[in-house]
């Protein structure tokens, strides 16, 4: 089944930074697709609930070296 998940992302200053997470977001096996805005500072991921989980996207937003918030 296809989920949704919205993280408010702390630590994206520029376009640059969410072109990068946002990138890093669709390379990860199960995501069909991820929108990351700088205002408001988030990430709108559709994924494939059998590929990965929330907290492993959690993980790839920290990989990539910002924070998830709330
Ligand atoms: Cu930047």
């Amino acid at each position: 089944m296809t989920a949704s998940v919205t993280f408010k992302v702390e630590g994206m200053s520029c376009t640059g930074c969410s072109g990068k997470l946002q990138k890093a977001l669709e390379a990860v096996p199960g995501v069909s697709a991820a929108e990351v805005t700088l205002e408001p500072a988030q990430a709108v991921i559709q994924y494939d609930e059998a590929k990965v989980s929330p907290s492993a996207l959690k993980d790839t937003v920290e990989d990539v070296g910002f924070d998830v918030v709330g």
